[in-house]
């Protein structure tokens, strides 16, 4: 078998930084994108990967070593192929191959771990995290005993053994929340009181279950955008008595084409229309300034049983409604086996999210950034509605719009929900 040289890969403006940490040693078996080593800067903390799966046979550097790009980490005895050299920094799980963290839309891995003001954060990489976080470790209440405060793994398997005996006890088991968990939440959010911590298996049987790839995936990203952008929701409602009349008998029609004429399929249509006429609606912030895009690409929110995907319909605005039709079901099928590529997830200008096969009202849609507008529209119903002279039975499909009120104000949005609804009322009105 050959021997090896791991080398410190491509890390960016990261030079001259600290080895903090050592997360191998000689005689264990790493395999290819395995972190080695963490590393520091004075403003964040980065795990280096293996570019080889193999033995390690000899370290090369030792703790407080200093490494740039190419600076020769270990030897190992290699074994398989090596991997494509990227640093990951990331708290992201690892099992799962760089191909496939990519594949879910909404992907926006933190790049690096920002180190926390001395005394605020417990101190501990991403690798330490995440092994906190299997075993349920409460990390702000574990002693670092490495350098500069930081918590080891050793710190983490201490602190587990002392709960295993009984010698400690976690603010849960003590009914209070953590000092430092306190003053953590304290500081983003002044005033905010430390998240629940609950001993659930306390008040009846209980079963842990691992969020799905895609959950923890996209729930970041949601989160993300909620906490981030100034959402605002507008409902509305559009009378589709005659469009659903319209797609009954052209699915007739079609019967033997195989293709079913979906509602979304013309929400998507007379998104397009409404964006063309609105076209903040399908901008992206950038600094200062807004990006309008030329193009109408429109995402839909597709329910697999691992959770919320986005796949895109690209230039939304030269294909018609069969062909929308045709694609949509393509890519939902896709969604629900888990086949989508990255492609099929990117480009997205706007979204719409329907519930409308589901039930429900209205609803609060999160936006899907860099977008900033998305439509949720949940299931038809027929209403009275008056026409001047009597009250007449019409279907009437809620509309709920979010937009991002640092680009959009309530008046757009309230215009945009108004012409979306005049073109499902009569597409003729898109021609005008
Ligand atoms: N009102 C009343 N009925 C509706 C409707 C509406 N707005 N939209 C669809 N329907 C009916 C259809 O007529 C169809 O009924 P039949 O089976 O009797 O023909 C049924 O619901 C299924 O509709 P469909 O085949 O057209 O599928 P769809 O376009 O509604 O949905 C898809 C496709 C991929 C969007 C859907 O499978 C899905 O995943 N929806 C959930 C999206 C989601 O989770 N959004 C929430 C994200 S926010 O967290």
């Amino acid at each position: 078998m050959a021997l090896l040289e791991v080398k410190v890969p491509d890390i960016g403006d990261f030079k001259d930084v600290e080895v903090i940490e050592l997360l191998v040693k000689p005689g264990d078996r790493v395999k290819a994108e395995q972190s080695l080593v963490t590393v520091e800067s004075d403003k964040a903390a980065m795990e280096i990967p293996s570019s080889h799966a193999g033995v390690v046979k000899e370290l090369r550097i030792a703790l407080g070593d200093k490494v740039s790009e190419g600076t020769l980490l270990l030897v190992v005895e290699a074994e398989g192929e090596p991997a494509p050299a990227a640093p990951s920094a990331s708290e992201a799980p690892r099992e799962a191959s760089p191909a496939a963290e990519r594949s879910v839309p909404t992907a926006a891995l933190p790049a690096v771990e920002s180190a926390a003001p001395a005394g605020a954060l417990p101190h501990a990489s991403p690798s330490i995290r995440k092994f906190a976080r299997e075993l349920g470790v409460p990390l702000a209440e574990v002693r670092g005993s490495g350098p500069k405060g930081r918590i080891t793994q050793a710190d983490v398997q201490d602190f587990v053994k002392g709960v295993v005996a009984g010698s400690v006890q976690t603010a849960a088991q003590r009914g209070s929340a953590p000092p430092v968990a306190a003053a953590v939440a304290g500081q983003a959010f002044p005033g905010l009181l430390p998240w629940p911590q609950v001993d659930f298996a306390k008040f009846g049987p209980i079963e842990r279950k691992d969020l799905s790839r895609i959950k923890r995936i996209s729930g970041a990203n949601l989160h993300r955008n909620w906490v981030l952008i100034p959402h605002v929701t507008n409902h509305d409602d559009a009378d589709i008595t005659d469009l659903e009349a319209f797609r009954v008998q052209t699915n007739r029609e079609n019967e033997k084409s195989g293709v079913k004429v979906t509602m979304l399929a013309f929400l998507i249509k007379a998104a397009v229309a409404a964006l063309q006429r609105f076209p903040d609606f399908s901008a992206s912030l950038d600094g200062d300034q807004i990006v309008l895009k030329q193009y109408f690409h429109i995402g839909f929110a597709a329910d697999t049983p691992s959770g919320l995907v986005v796949p895109v319909i690209k230039d939304a605005d030269r294909k018609g409604v069969l062909q929308i039709s045709q694609e949509m079901s393509e890519l939902a099928r896709k969604a629900r086996e888990g086949k989508l590529s990255p492609a099929e997830m990117s480009g997205g200008c706007f979204s719409i999210s329907s519930l409308g096969g589901i039930g429900g009202r209205y609803f609060t849609p999160i936006i899907n950034a860099p977008e900033v507008a998305i439509l949720g529209v949940c299931r038809s119903n027929i209403e009275p509605r008056w026409d001047g002279t009597q009250f007449a039975p019409r279907l009437i499909l809620p509309l709920s719009l979010s937009w991002d009120h640092r680009v959009i104000d309530g008046a757009s949005a309230a215009r945009f929900n108004a012409y979306l609804a005049q073109i499902l009322a009569d597409f003729r009105r898109v021609l005008l």
